[in-house]
């Protein structure tokens, strides 16, 4: 069974500090946080931008002043920005940071209801132009799929050539709007994807662990971090997004699992370092 890669959600669009008052928002605490999931064995960044306010932006400096400030701590980590950014935000706002050319970037595979009143709009038309996009630019999508329609909408426009094979997945479950975390439904998303395929799934909330021990157990990879859950267990905040990748490192070991360095990711995932 391949190694484990570990990725690391540090900070999302929506998560605050009145939920746990280590979420990071400026340059400074994003680097920590991304420290502390590294050090702990992650090997990919999940990453989304602030400003000091903790307002979500898309901004390429933004990204730009963040990445370079990670990459001096953790110089062979892997940072995948999120091109999905916020609610609301326009196409050509959330593609900046793949101006930035990273080795990963997100890349949203439907539209779903985003709590409330929220809708976060991806319409085909729009996942072709951020398909092309990556492509000319040489950046290794993670697809990420709210829900099994999404899996499937990202296989017919792949064979449309605006998705290059082999994919990697990322199944995002219990998002409220999208398909819940229950074991059943990882099972049908993960009987869903090509043989070749990769993926890791993010457990939103109460699933994370669980759904981590399903994905260790089934040769799938993990992300974790303060974007899907704050808790290390239940009503214990985490104090760090290092906390909560050492925890599935944990339970990778226990299970008999071994942990990816980002070198390794990089041969697992197919991306040629640049
Ligand atoms: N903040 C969500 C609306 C991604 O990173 O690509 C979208 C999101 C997905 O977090
Ligand atoms: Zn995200």
């Amino acid at each position: 069974m391949a190694k484990l890669i570990i990725t690391a959600a540090i900070c999302g669009a929506e998560v605050l500090k009145e939920h746990n008052p280590a979420v990071p928002y400026t340059i400074e605490e994003c680097a920590r946080e991304a420290k502390s999931a590294y050090d702990a064995g992650a090997s990919i960044i999940h990453l989304h931008v602030r400003n000091d306010d903790g307002t979500p932006t898309q901004d390429k400096n933004r990204f730009k002043d963040v990445m370079d400030a990670i990459y001096k701590l953790c110089p062979d980590v892997i940072i995948q920005p999120s091109t999905g950014g916020a609610v609301g935000m326009t196409n050509d706002e959330r593609l900046q940071p793949t101006e930035l050319i990273p080795e990963m970037a997100t890349l949203d595979c439907g539209t779903l209801n985003f709590g409330g009143d929220d809708i976060f709009e991806n319409t085909e038309n729009t996942i072709k132009y951020f398909g092309t996009k990556m492509i000319e630019r040489g950046i290794k999508p993670e697809l990420e799929v709210f829900d099994k329609s999404m899996i499937d909408m990202a296989l017919r426009l792949g064979k449309n050539g605006f998705i290059q094979n082999p994919m990697h997945f990322d199944f995002v479950m219990g998002v409220n709007g999208g398909i819940s975390g229950e074991l059943r439904d990882f099972v049908f998303l993960r009987g869903s994807i090509p043989a070749d395929a990769t993926y890791t799934v993010a457990g939103v909330g109460r699933y994370e662990f669980p759904l981590a021990a399903a994905a260790i157990i089934d040769g799938g990879h993990v992300r974790v971090g303060f974007e899907d859950n704050v808790f290390l267990s239940k009503g214990v905040l985490a104090k760090s997004n290092g906390e909560l990748v050492a925890k599935v490192v944990r339970m990778a070991k226990e299970l008999g699992r071994e942990i990816a360095s980002p070198a390794e990711a990089r041969e697992i995932l197919g991306i040629k370092v640049k």
